[in-house]
């Protein structure tokens, strides 16, 4: 059906009417809400599609450890140092989670952290910006787990069987980040003036990176409208920033915060906010890997990646031995 729609709005989704008989059966498929399973014969678009998408959002949470790994050894308490570590060690979970995902369409974990230290593969933008404060781990766990939630809260419902799954279990984490953010900010926003202006900072400088996680605006969004007929995404990247922008505005009025948007207005007639764009300048400058923090989280991963190659090594001469072992009984 979305195929068919699409074919007048020009959004270069191919309309039913011109698949072969093989794509047509699996675009119905889809359009019936049925899960494809990797085993099953799906075109190479839909293939590469999602080792993009479940690849960059592998990279995404493994990389998005290191902003709050920072903060594990300046924890304010021994409670809040146990709270933090074991969110940093969900996000590692998400990634392997996911990297297994991709797995399943016939690319290899080492292929894909190739693929992003060689600058091949993205992660999200959000990552390259610096955490300054402690208040910033509550804007973090709010705002970025909050925006991540909002767009894989639908991701359950995806058509690919393998994400849909990892997707369950990453929302259940994602919505205990998302809480322990806003409970710092609450203590934060409720303390002394210098903890109430430490959070209200680090909410200036989070709001507008968080709106950007969403992607860019529908009409500069190179992916959507094929990626939604395969129902790989299941939102357009402005509706759920609306979303995610509507439910959080209320959040930042109960803190007694402000927004940094100077023009978000309640609009009765739309049911929602108005609100500013993000500077797409600097989101698409981010991407070229010129943000404030790129090098460094690169540096990072090219790091552990070396360091940990003694362990590969180990494990392949092992299971090395043990095949000869078999091989010879
Ligand atoms: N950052 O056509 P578009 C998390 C790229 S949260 C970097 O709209 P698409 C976590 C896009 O890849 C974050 N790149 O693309 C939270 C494309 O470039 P390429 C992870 C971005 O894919 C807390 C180009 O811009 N979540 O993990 O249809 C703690 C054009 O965009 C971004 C996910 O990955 C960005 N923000 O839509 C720890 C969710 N936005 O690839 C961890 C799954 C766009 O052609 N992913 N680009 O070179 C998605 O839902 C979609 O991939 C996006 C983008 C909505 C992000």
């Amino acid at each position: 059906m979305y195929a068919q729609m699409v074919k007048s709005t020009g959004s270069g989704v191919k309309p039913l009417d011109e698949m072969s008989p093989q794509e047509r059966a699996f675009q119905e498929r889809i359009d019936r809400g049925e899960k494809i399973e990797p085993k099953d014969w799906m075109p190479d678009g839909y293939r590469k599609t999602l080792i993009r998408q479940i690849g960059q959002h592998a990279h995404s949470e493994i990389v998005g450890q290191l902003p709050e790994g920072n903060w594990i050894t300046r924890a304010p308490t021994l409670e809040r140092k146990a709270i933090l570590l074991a969110k940093v060690q969900d996000e590692a979970g998400h990634g392997l989670y996911l990297y297994c995902a991709a797995e399943t369409l016939g690319v290899s974990r080492d292929e894909l952290t190739m693929a992003l230290l060689e600058g091949r593969m993205k992660y999200s933008s959000i990552f390259n910006y610096p955490t300054l404060t402690w208040a910033d781990m509550g804007a973090v766990g709010w705002l970025v787990d909050g925006a991540a939630i909002m767009n894989q809260v639908p991701l359950q419902r995806t058509s690919y069987g393998p994400y849909a799954r990892a997707m369950v279990r990453i929302c259940k984490e994602e919505s205990f980040h998302q809480r322990q953010g806003f409970d710092i900010m609450m203590k934060m926003a409720k303390g002394t003036e210098a903890q109430r202006k430490m959070a209200q900072n680090a909410l200036d400088r989070f709001w507008f990176p968080a709106l950007m996680m969403f992607g860019p605006s529908d009409k500069d969004s190179v992916h959507s409208a094929q990626s939604m007929a395969w129902r790989i995404k299941m939102n357009t990247n402005d509706e759920l920033r609306q979303k995610f922008v509507d439910q959080t505005m209320p959040q930042i009025d109960y803190l007694g915060l402000t927004c940094p948007d100077p023009d978000i207005a309640w609009n009765a007639d739309k049911g929602g906010y108005d609100f500013s764009e993000p500077d797409w300048s600097e989101f698409f400058d981010v991407l070229r890997g010129n943000g404030p923090c790129n090098a460094d989280r690169m540096q990072a991963r090219r790091k552990a990646w070396e360091d940990g190659a003694w362990v590969r090594d180990g494990l392949m001469a092992h299971a090395a031995k043990k095949s000869a072992q078999m091989a010879a009984e």
